[in-house]
């Protein structure tokens, strides 16, 4: 019998990268997407199959982290063996705009998840791993390098929440003896990164103005040094986890960090672009509190899970900048083409 997996965020962008490797490993896997009045499964898109498909291994729901009745239906439904969960209001900024729907999305939501999670098991008799998907933002203003045995000093409304998801976590596996584990994963990207993250936003213009389709590029703190790493390689790491004999915490990170304006430099230079003609600071996305520095020791999930990170900063920077300049032309092709339409008209 094939394997199955219950993914909250499947849409997102780790949401993508763990249902490819869920599949390759024969998984049948499951996931829980928001309605929305656009489409927003283009990540998963070339995965999913119609559901009169008899091959199909992808099976989506309707379901919200704020909703627990609906939670509770889709995990009796698909009565998983592995829970991940990802979905979240995960953009830092943001948070701090709407920090009580942060709060309901990603700390009560996964609270409501763990309690579905903790009656299923109970009635049922079945085993039920899961995965909470922590960030290295709960370290927030603690010294680096930070690993699982330091304190954790969030300094945004998204990241007190994740410290909340993380609590509620240790918290469930002690008092129900539940196999939960906490990833906490750092900084991690992929040409599929939401375009409002400063890679993918650096890397996104690097490809229209590349293509002739923007001419700046408005930006924030330069100065934040984070441990990026590439989000392929990170999903492993999250599978790992729940392959392991005993749940725990785990650290995934590079073990190198990199200012924005080290990524921003890197990124044009990768297009032949010099950055300084094209960056300008913008304060309006400068943050109430910023963390300012990220650096991950990952020395027990190589250890003990036998993980590392397969591609390193400058594979990643590249990967993304061919990624969004392919991307880019496609626009402009199209914007050219209408161009031409319209003159004709
Ligand atoms: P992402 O691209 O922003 O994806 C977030 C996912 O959560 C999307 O599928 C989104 O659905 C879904 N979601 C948002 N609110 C929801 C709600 N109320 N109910 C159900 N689903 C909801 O994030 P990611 O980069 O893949 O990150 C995955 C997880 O890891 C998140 O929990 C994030 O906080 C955490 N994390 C990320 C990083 C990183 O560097 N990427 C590092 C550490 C931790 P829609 O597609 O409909 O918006
Ligand atoms: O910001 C600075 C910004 O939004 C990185 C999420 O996945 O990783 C992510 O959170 C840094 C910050 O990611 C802009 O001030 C400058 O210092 O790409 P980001 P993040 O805040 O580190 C963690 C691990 C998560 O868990 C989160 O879910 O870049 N910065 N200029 C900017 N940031 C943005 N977004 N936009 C700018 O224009």
């Amino acid at each position: 019998m094939a394997k199955s997996a219950l993914i909250t965020g499947i849409t997102g962008q780790d949401g993508s990268y763990l249902t490819e490797l869920l599949l390759s490993k024969g998984y049948l896997v499951h996931g829980i997407v928001r309605r929305s009045s656009s489409f927003n499964t283009a990540r998963i898109d070339h995965v999913y199959k119609d559901p009169h498909d008899p091959n199909r291994r992808v099976i989506l729901h309707y379901g919200d982290l704020t909703d627990s009745t609906g939670l509770r239906r889709v995990l009796e439904a698909a009565a998983p063996e592995e829970v991940y969960n990802l979905g979240a209001q995960s953009h830092v900024k943001v948070s701090f705009e709407n920090p009580e729907y942060t709060a309901d999305a990603d700390a009560l939501g996964t609270l409501r998840l763990l309690d579905c999670i903790r009656d299923h098991v109970q009635h049922t008799g079945r085993k039920v791993r899961f995965y909470q998907a922590g960030s290295s933002e709960m370290f927030g203003a603690a010294k680096p390098p930070q690993n699982e045995t330091t304190a954790f000093y969030p300094r945004s409304p998204y990241a007190v929440s994740k410290v909340a998801a993380h609590w509620y976590a240790v918290n469930y596996r002690e008092a129900y003896g539940l196999f939960i584990t906490n990833g906490i994963l750092f900084n991690h990207e992929s040409p599929r990164r939401g375009e409002t993250f400063v890679t993918r936003k650096i890397t996104r213009a690097v490809g229209r103005i590349k293509a002739g389709l923007q001419d700046k590029l408005f930006l924030g703190n330069l100065d934040a040094r984070r441990d990026w790493g590439f989000a392929g390689d990170y999903v492993d790491a999250m599978w790992r986890m729940l392959q392991h004999s005993e749940p725990g915490d785990f650290v995934v990170a590079t073990g190198k960090a990199y200012s924005v304006r080290e990524f921003a430099e890197a990124a044009f230079a990768a297009a032949g672009l010099d950055w300084q003609k094209y960056v300008q600071i913008d304060p309006s996305y400068f943050r109430p509190t910023e963390v300012d520095f990220l650096l991950g020791d990952a020395t027990k999930a190589e250890t003990v899970l036998g993980w590392s990170p397969k591609t390193d900063f400058s594979q990643l920077v590249k990967m993304m900048v061919e990624a969004d300049i392919g991307l880019a032309e496609g626009e402009r092709l199209v914007w050219a083409n209408n161009c031409q339409t319209y003159s004709m008209a």
